[in-house]
């Protein structure tokens, strides 16, 4: 698609030409923005302006007022210049906490677990889930947490992580604020998931949804794409817009009024997730860590999940898509890979380290991804492409790393803490996170002393679902379930 830049376009509904100057005296409010617009050479965006109704041609002004055209232009050609999976000089593996194996790292454990449990008890904990994606991968229209999940009961990620949370408050006898990052595209769909299940049975008085920022996506030649003659696309901001909502929202200043001093921050599609883990929460507090991390030893090099490493010797996550070949596929000498540390979104995050970013000015940079996203065409139709036309530029929580001087870094089974949803099928789909639910349960039976049947890939054969105010974790299940339990198949608590 080639779009003209030049500084008058077409009106044909009068023949008119409709000039920058003609644009500015119908609406003299706008000035400012319209001038940016054609600065930006990004004038295509009034091309169907004589067909709008004035609500229309208001609204589109109004977006165009939101939307920081430099910014843009910056960001496009820094995308095209940049090339994207560059070879890190000093890239060293970071220091973590092995997952106990052994007695000392099992006792340690417990140690912490009770510091981490009495932070929890005071109430300093708050849960933060950030759910403000588009979900393009799984390809639906709805909130990505909205999915049905559960084995047995179909119960979406939302009421999963609701049952946790619930589960939590009863051992810790207090209430836990969770705080929900939406995006415009899908704030209202989860706000009414939420109303229309009375929050899952969560108070609805300690669920805070806040929505992210969004920016303008561009084809590939950087002009910014319509779905509508009067609408720009626009799509969330990245993970990392939670860094300014939290900020702009009000939501650190209600944070910090309810005497929270941590915040757990989660992705909303990891269904394995432990929400709020005391042992985490107490490593973190032991070392006084600005952020911590949990991370699972990557599976195959090409694996999609972003690695922990240190690039002289200060700590940074490097996103899948920006890894090279060469350090995606280095070995130490035993075979192993080198960068095995494989982020699975899941940290603990100090308050007072955030207002410290916040008043040094610290500002997170933007990465382009290609996507697929269907636009509309010259000729006012819609275009749904077959191969990747747009660029979205996001921001990354994880860039906030190279701030950090204190962290934990803790390794996790990938079997009882990662399943995440990304796709509809496949790696990483409704159908793995299941399996992989029915099989964490499984091993919790098994360890009791329950005899669970397995093939020959280590899956269960059968069907469980253990719900997490029934038990949290094997310890509490141990507590409720004796091992003469006979398992026909399918089993539901
Ligand atoms: C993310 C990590 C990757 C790896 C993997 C583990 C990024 C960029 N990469 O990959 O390193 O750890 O997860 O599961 O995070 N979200 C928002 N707003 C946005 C965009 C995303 O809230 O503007 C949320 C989204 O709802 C989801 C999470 O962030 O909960 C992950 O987003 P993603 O699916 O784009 O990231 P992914 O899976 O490529």
């Amino acid at each position: 698609m080639k779009h003209t830049h030049l500084p008058f376009i077409d009106y044909p509904a009068n023949n008119k030409i409709l000039t920058r100057e003609l644009l500015e005296k119908e609406y003299p409010a706008f000035v400012r923005h319209i001038e940016k617009v054609f600065d930006a050479g990004q004038s295509h965006i009034f091309r169907w302006w004589s067909e709008l109704t004035p609500s229309e041609k208001k609204n589109l002004l109004d977006q165009i007022a939101t939307i920081d055209f430099c910014l843009i232009k910056k960001l496009f050609n820094s995308a095209v210049l940049r090339p994207a999976q560059t070879s890190q000089e000093n890239l060293t593996p970071p220091h973590v906490i092995a997952f106990q194996k052994n007695d000392a790292e099992k006792e340690m454990a417990q140690r912490v677990k009770l510091i981490g449990e009495s932070s929890l008890q005071k109430g300093e904990v708050a849960i933060l889930t950030v759910a403000g994606g588009d979900g393009t991968r799984m390809g639906i229209s709805v909130p990505k947490g909205t999915f049905s999940i559960t084995p047995i009961t179909q119960k979406s990620i939302f009421q999963l992580h609701a049952e946790k949370i619930i589960a939590g408050q009863k051992r810790y006898n207090i209430r836990i604020p969770w705080y929900i990052m939406t995006s415009k595209n899908n704030d209202a769909a989860t706000q009414n998931f939420f109303k229309e299940r009375q929050f899952f049975g969560l108070n609805p008085q300690q669920v805070f949804f806040f929505t992210q920022d969004m920016f303008p996506v561009v084809d590939l030649q950087g002009n910014v794409m319509m779905d509508l003659k009067s609408n720009i696309i626009m799509s969330p901001n990245g993970h990392g817009g939670v860094l300014v909502a939290l900020k702009e929202k009000g939501v650190l200043n209600d944070m910090k009024r309810r005497g929270i001093k941590n915040i757990f921050y989660h992705q909303v599609d990891n269904v394995l997730i432990k929400i709020a883990d005391p042992v985490f929460v107490g490593y973190h507090l032991r070392d006084e860590a600005e952020i911590s991390l949990k991370v699972v030893k990557k599976c195959h090099a090409e694996e999609k999940v972003g690695i922990v490493v240190y690039i002289n010797g200060n700590l940074h996550m490097i996103e899948y898509s920006e890894l090279s070949r060469k350090d995606m596929y280095a070995k130490n000498e035993d075979g192993a890979l080198k960068y095995h540390a494989g982020n699975i979104a899941v940290h603990m995050i100090n308050i007072n380290f955030l207002e410290k970013v916040y008043q040094e000015g610290e500002s997170l940079p933007y990465h382009a991804a290609i996507k697929k996203v269907p636009y509309l065409g010259e000729d006012g139709s819609v275009i749904d492409p077959k191969q990747n036309n747009a660029i979205k530029f996001e921001s990354f929580i994880f860039d906030i790393l190279r701030y950090v001087k204190k962290s934990v870094i803790m390794e996790v089974p990938r079997e009882d803490e990662f399943s995440p949803v990304k796709n509809m099928e496949g790696e990483n789909s409704p159908a793995t996170s299941r399996q992989d639910m029915i099989n964490q349960f499984g091993r919790w039976l098994r360890n009791i002393g329950v005899s669970i049947p397995t093939d020959s890939q280590g899956n269960v054969i059968g069907t469980i679902e253990i719900s997490p105010g029934f038990a949290l974790d094997e310890e509490e299940l141990k507590t409720k379930v004796d091992k003469q339990l006979q398992f026909n198949g399918t089993l539901f608590f």
